[in-house]
């Protein structure tokens, strides 16, 4: 364990979430097994070697899918309350565990310490807001055409739901989908990143103690790890009827024609080229805030970090000149002290694709205004830290349509209407997130309206990432489509059933249609 590591208690912390030297990567709960390579987990922070696990070969898979399977027939079975109070245990055992977990969060992903508290804390809101929900999994009812019939509709639990998650938010995103799908009275099998295994070993040993702890069985939580071909097992597998998959927009394509080669479900968060519009009428300093943290917050590398910035001409010196002074403020390096605002990226590929795109908005035309660059010695020795960069550019650059995983703003002109500004913030093919910053408040509902922003999310002063569990979160467009977290979102984790009851000795038919025997 390295020097840094060692002075912010990751040794402590691990410990606490038990997570070994060596793990197994395949878990159906208490039981854990793999028989696959390993993959070795290096933190971003400072490059050192923070555990190494196990994957999932097709035998362990094949394990853990007859484990689950079985499992749901009993966790079905529970009435939805009881299951929501298995859920509360496990937001409350997060609550204790919520330091050594964002601190593991923060040294194995290199997000700021508080950022990894704040995912940790999205968890818990999660499991509250799946406890609440848990008594009112409510269906309607409907009134039938036909005399003494009664029809209503019911939401019967779904079966086992896979989830295929992303570096970025490690351990929350995984939580989003446990949290309702476990109410809904499903079992879980999860494929974290390969980028942070342990992450994924530390929520599986927790929930595995809470369900062992109320004598539950094997199979309602269950981890598998491995490369692109342990997330196909799933996406392959008949067995499960939903998979939640998050990450770039090429997996996401992947994952959905092979899910629905076999006409099963998937809910996809993917990639998001998300725009704050800035009119004549915005708050200046607000929008620097907003605009500052969506951009450099986690290093860039949120699907909801803003990318673009579209400013009216004639206000674009005023905010372009503000943000790149509290961009001389900003300060990099390891994100366990909470003096710095910026972070690593998560691995050197992450800092290729980085550089790559300097270069590349320059070639086609773009100019950096604020040069960005790969920090080197004291303190930056895991080769990961880059500086957060500023270029003005156009919006049909090719690399301003594509979503770079890096802290790297493109800042965009508009004239004239607001509905200038939505077409551009519009033209991408991606529709995560989006935001206006305004006081006006027609410019607001237009950008609100139908003609407003395509997006999934569309927020007005407010940046575009932050989003709270209690709205539905997702996007449209080749962000996918998927709902996950608040609102209904719990619908697709169940399925859904029409029933019409007759309670008459006729047996009168629908739509008038007389069948006389
Ligand atoms: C993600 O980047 O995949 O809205 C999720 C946000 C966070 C979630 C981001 N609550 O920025």
């Amino acid at each position: 364990m390295s020097k840094i590591a060692i002075e912010f208690g990751i040794d402590q912390a691990l410990e606490a979430l038990g997570i070994q030297n060596i793990n197994n990567g395949t878990s159906t709960g208490t039981e854990n097994f793999s028989s696959g390579e390993i993959i070795e987990s290096y933190s971003p922070v400072d490059g050192a070697l923070i555990g190494k696990v196990k994957t999932t070969s097709k035998g362990d898979y094949e394990k853990v899918m007859v484990t689950a399977t079985e499992a749901f027939k009993i966790w079905r079975a529970k009435p939805a309350p009881q299951r929501g109070e298995i859920v509360r245990q496990f937001g409350n055992r997060l609550r204790e565990l919520k330091a050594p977990l964002g601190k593991l969060v923060s040294y194995e992903m290199g997000k700021s310490y508080q950022e990894g508290l704040g995912e940790v804390q999205e968890m818990i809101d999660i499991c509250d807001f799946a406890v609440g929900l848990s008594r009112q999994l409510h269906g309607l009812t409907m009134h039938s055409e036909r005399p003494g019939h009664r029809m209503y509709e019911q939401y019967h639990s779904l079966g086992v739901v896979g989830i295929i998650s992303a570096f970025n938010f490690p351990v929350a995103v995984w939580s989003w989908n446990t949290a309702l799908a476990w109410i809904c009275g499903d079992v879980c099998v999860w494929k974290p990143s390969e980028k942070t295994p342990l992450c994924g070993v530390a929520c599986q040993n927790i929930a595995a103690e809470v369900f062992k702890a109320n004598g539950l069985p094997e199979g309602i939580s269950c981890l598998i790890n491995g490369d692109y071909k342990v997330g196909e097992f799933m996406t392959q597998d008949g067995r499960i009827p939903l998979v939640s998959a998050t990450g770039s927009i090429r997996m996401g394509k992947i994952v959905a024609q092979a899910v629905a080669a076999r006409l099963g479900k998937s809910l996809l968060e993917l990639g998001g080229n998300n725009a704050i519009i800035v009119t004549p009428n915005a708050d200046i300093k607000m929008t620097v805030i907003g605009a500052v943290f969506g951009a450099v917050g986690t290093a860039g590398q949120r699907c909801t970090s803003t990318r673009r910035l579209i400013i009216h001409e004639s206000i674009y010196d005023q905010v372009k000149d503000a943000i790149v002074a509290a961009y001389e403020q900003l300060r990099i390096g390891n994100p366990l002290d909470e003096n710095n605002h910026v972070g690593p990226l998560i691995d050197t590929d992450a800092v290729a694709m980085y550089k790559a795109a300097l270069e590349k908005v320059v070639a086609e035309g773009g100019k950096l205004i604020v040069a960005g660059g790969v920090l080197g010695g004291e303190g930056y020795e895991s080769g990961c830290y880059v500086k957060p960069a500023i270029a003005e550019a156009e919006n049909h650059f090719e690399i301003v349509q594509h979503e770079t995983f890096a802290p790297v703003l493109y800042l965009l002109k508009y004239s004239g209407e607001v509905e200038n500004a939505i077409a551009i913030q519009n033209g991408v093919v991606q529709g995560l997130s989006s935001a206006i910053m305004t006081n006006n408040l027609r410019e607001a509902e237009r950008f609100l309206s139908v003609a407003g922003s395509d997006c999934g999310i569309a927020n007005v002063n407010i940046g575009t990432s932050g989003a709270e569990i209690g709205g539905a979160f997702g996007g449209e467009k080749e962000t996918g489509g998927g709902r996950e977290s608040g609102s209904d979102a719990w619908k697709i984790y169940m399925r859904r059933q029409t029933n019409t009851i007759n309670y008459t000795t006729e047996l009168p038919l629908a739509q008038g249609i007389k069948f006389d025997l």
